[in-house]
C-alpha cells in the first residue's frame, strides 16, 4: 500500500515537471502580479544630501525596476531615521526603495562593496 502511494506521488510530481514550460511560466507571472514584489532588488545609488532631522536623503540612483523608475537624483524618506546614520554624503550605496502611498521610502540602505 505504501509503495503504491509513493509511486502515485512520484507520478504526480513527474507530470508536474513535464508540463509545458510556457504554461508554467504564465502561471508564475500571474501569481507575482497578485502578491507584493518581494523579489525587489537593491538599487545602486550615491548619497548627495542627508537631512537627519527630517529623515530624508537625496540619492542619485540607478534604475529602480520595482518602482518603474529610471535613473535620477531625488529625495527619499527614510523609513527609520537610524538608517541615515550608516551613510554619509558621497557614499556609494545599495538601497531598497518602496512606494508607500505615493511617498518614496527607503527601507534599507547600506554601503556598496
Ligand atoms: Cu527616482
Amino acid at each position: 500500500m505504501n509503495a503504491i502511494k509513493k509511486f502515485l506521488a512520484l507520478s504526480v510530481l513527474a507530470v508536474g515537471v513535464a508540463l509545458p514550460g510556457a504554461g508554467f511560466a504564465q502561471a508564475t507571472v500571474d501569481h507575482s502580479k497578485m502578491t507584493m514584489p518581494k523579489t525587489a532588488a537593491m538599487t545602486d545609488g550615491e548619497v548627495r544630501k542627508i537631512d537627519k532631522d527630517a529623515g530624508k536623503i537625496t540619492l542619485k540612483h540607478g534604475e529602480i525596476k520595482q518602482l518603474d523608475m529610471p535613473a535620477m537624483t531625488m529625495v527619499f524618506t527614510a523609513k527609520d531615521k537610524a538608517l541615515l546614520d550608516g551613510v554619509k554624503i558621497g557614499d556609494k550605496v545599495k538601497f531598497m526603495a518602496v512606494n508607500d502611498n505615493g511617498m518614496m521610502v527607503v527601507t534599507d540602505i547600506q554601503q556598496a562593496k
